[in-house]
Parts: C-alpha cells; sequence; structure tokens
C-alpha cells in the first residue's frame, strides 16, 4: 500500500489567531498610538508594517509578541482544531505542526508547546516540529500563511497550501502553490488532501 501522506501545519495564523492577538494587546497596550486594522493589513511582517508607522510604534509592535503569555494566549482559529483533530484520525496521513519561533525564544518556545497541549492535548506533543527553515522539513503538503517561504532547501519537498489571512488575501499564488480560505465546513482542505494522495 502506497506511504501516508504527510502534512505539516502552521501555528500562527493557521491554528492560532497571531494578528487578532497581536492588535488586542497593542490596542490595550497602547491606546493613543496608532494601529494596523486587520483590513489594512499588507505583508507577513506585522512589525516592518509598525515600523512604516515609526521608529517607536515599529519598538513597541515587537514588544508585543515577545510578552510573556502572547503566545499561550492566542485564540484558536475558528474551525482550526476541529479539522487538525479530523486530520490527525484520517486513514494514512500524519500531521505535524510546523512552526517557526521567534529569535526571543524565552516565553514562545514552552507557550508553543503549552498551546498545543491545551487545545489538542498531550499526544500532539509528539507532532511538533520547531524550525526556522520550513524547507528542510519533509512533507507532501505545508499548510502555511506566509506567502514566500524560503531556506536551504530549493525547492522543498512540499506543496505550499497558502492559507489565507488578513495580510496575504491579495498574494496571487505563485507556482504550484494552491489557496485554502480557512478551516469552517465549506473549506475544500479535504478535497486538497485527496487531490495529493492521488498524485
Ligand atoms: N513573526 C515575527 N514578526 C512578525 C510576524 C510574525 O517575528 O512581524 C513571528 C511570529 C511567529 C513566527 O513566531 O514569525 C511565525 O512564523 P511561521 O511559523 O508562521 O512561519
Amino acid at each position: 500500500s502506497p506511504r501516508n501522506l504527510r502534512v505539516l501545519l502552521d501555528m500562527d495564523g493557521v491554528l492560532a489567531d497571531f494578528e487578532g492577538q497581536f492588535l488586542k494587546r497593542f490596542r490595550e497596550k497602547y491606546p493613543h498610538d496608532p494601529f494596523v486594522p486587520l483590513e489594512e493589513r499588507s505583508g507577513f511582517y506585522v512589525t516592518k508594517q509598525y515600523y512604516d508607522l515609526g521608529q517607536d510604534i515599529g519598538t513597541k509592535a515587537f514588544s508585543i509578541y515577545e510578552e510573556k503569555g502572547f503566545f499561550l494566549n492566542l485564540q484558536p482559529i475558528e474551525g482550526a482544531l476541529e479539522a487538525a483533530r479530523e486530520m490527525a484520525e484520517m486513514e494514512g496521513v500524519d500531521v505535524y505542526i510546523c512552526t517557526s519561533p521567534i529569535k526571543k525564544y524565552t516565553h514562545c518556545v514552552v507557550e508553543k508547546y503549552q498551546w498545543l497541549d491545551k487545545h489538542l492535548g498531550k499526544e500532539w506533543m509528539e507532532r511538533m516540529i520547531l524550525t526556522r527553515d520550513k524547507t528542510v522539513i519533509n512533507g507532501d503538503l505545508l499548510i502555511d500563511d506566509k506567502p514566500n517561504i524560503t531556506g536551504g532547501m530549493n525547492p522543498p519537498m512540499w506543496q505550499h497550501v497558502l492559507f489565507t489571512s488578513w495580510h496575504n488575501r491579495d498574494v496571487v499564488p505563485q507556482g504550484s502553490q494552491i489557496r485554502l480560505d480557512g478551516w469552517l465546513p465549506h473549506s475544500n482542505w479535504r478535497d486538497i488532501l485527496e487531490q495529493k494522495r492521488q498524485e
């Protein structure tokens, strides 16, 4: 029988609502500063867009996701946990979490494990892959909201499924990239897996 399909799931922007929590915390912590509404987000790096509002605003933006509790308190994206559980239960499918921690690792790294434990449970610790270079990870599909994923392996083994987020909704998928618009019931993620399995 054919080998299992390996699906790599990104965390921030795919399972966990990084953008929503960032904006909420920024506005709570800096109520008198300018901010970028979600509808106006563009570009993967939220900090870059905040730096464009001023050096001090950029520094403040950094301080938001470097603070203790930020990554642990991210809300699950709608439908994501249900989809992840269903995918993990599928016959012939192996699911991994593939996520890049920030360079200031102190809270981020442990809180990513805590988040996964809290929302999906201990057995998911086995699935965790932390890396700053996703191109060297072996997989059939990578579901990720970052448009340009580069690194040491070119091309990577996986096909990139670009998960829609505020910052990438105007990005035109490049090459073999395909788009996935969310995890809600109408979502076509099952078809994408089925299609890949048949290649
Ligand atoms: N990240 C930044 N700066 C930003 C936006 C995100 O460092 O402006 C970090 C937060 C996450 C990581 O830890 O990038 C997301 O990486 P992916 O695993 O989603 O590629």
